[in-house]
């Protein structure tokens, strides 16, 4: 039995050899092929999302980069130096921050995520509290690579205020690979520059990335 007249087969044959139903599914909305993924040299394979560290048992997986001239520090608490970093965790009783004391001035301090495994699902976020407070606070960065070069992501410098405050930052751009983010501080001229962090989550919603996918036309060339 014959379901396709002769002329509906040529159509699909030719379609197929142009190419047009890869075409179709990957121009159909919110299905991305597969990258392949990319070897970012980071450690571990994070892909069970969300992805939570509010510090208050270590570093979890994110670690102290080996090539910087400072380390993150883990506290309760407030910081030593008076008018600057926060009184306090805001989530729980530990959080991560940069001491600016001499002699820790004009200093960089990286800590370096898990691999992070985006995959699946399509919209990727991170978002954390950050309190940076004081006379002479440096830069924050959170930054991005994908195996290759870092790029900025977030960045903040100076006095922002007593307050934590909350960073909301889009990875959806690393849909569909493996990422390594780190948190990079600067540290400035003086004393007063403290630079914590607390409460940091990776998201990746897990919709079906191929709904909506639009019923294959043969005859639609
Ligand atoms: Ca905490």
């Amino acid at each position: 039995m014959n379901l396709f007249t002769v002329g509906q087969k040529a159509r699909m044959r030719a379609n197929l050899l142009s190419g047009g139903f890869h075409n179709a599914l990957a121009n159909s909305n919110k299905c991305t092929p597969p990258s392949g993924g990319v070897d970012t040299g980071c450690n571990g394979n994070i892909n069970n999302f969300p992805y939570s560290n509010g510090f208050e048992n270590g570093l979890g997986g994110w670690t102290q980069d080996n090539g910087d001239s400072l380390d993150w520090t883990r506290q309760s608490g407030r910081t030593p130096s008076g008018s600057t970093g926060p009184t306090r965790a805001d989530q729980g009783s530990f959080y991560v921050y940069v001491e600016a004391f001499n002699p820790n001035f004009n200093k960089t301090a990286i800590l370096n995520s898990p691999c992070l495994d985006f995959a699946n699902g399509t919209t990727p976020t991170a978002t954390f509290r950050y309190q940076m407070t004081g006379n002479a606070v440096g830069t924050l960065r959170l930054q991005a690579s994908t195996g290759g070069a870092y790029t900025t992501i977030f960045t903040q410098s100076g006095d922002q205020g007593a307050a934590w405050r909350t960073a909301n930052v889009d990875l959806s751009a690393y849909s569909g690979n493996d990422l390594q983010l780190r948190l990079v501080v600067n540290t400035s001229t003086s004393w007063q520059g403290d630079i914590a962090i607390d409460d940091l989550k990776i998201s990746n919603a897990s919709a079906d990335k191929c709904d909506g996918i639009p019923a294959y036309n043969a005859n639609n060339n």
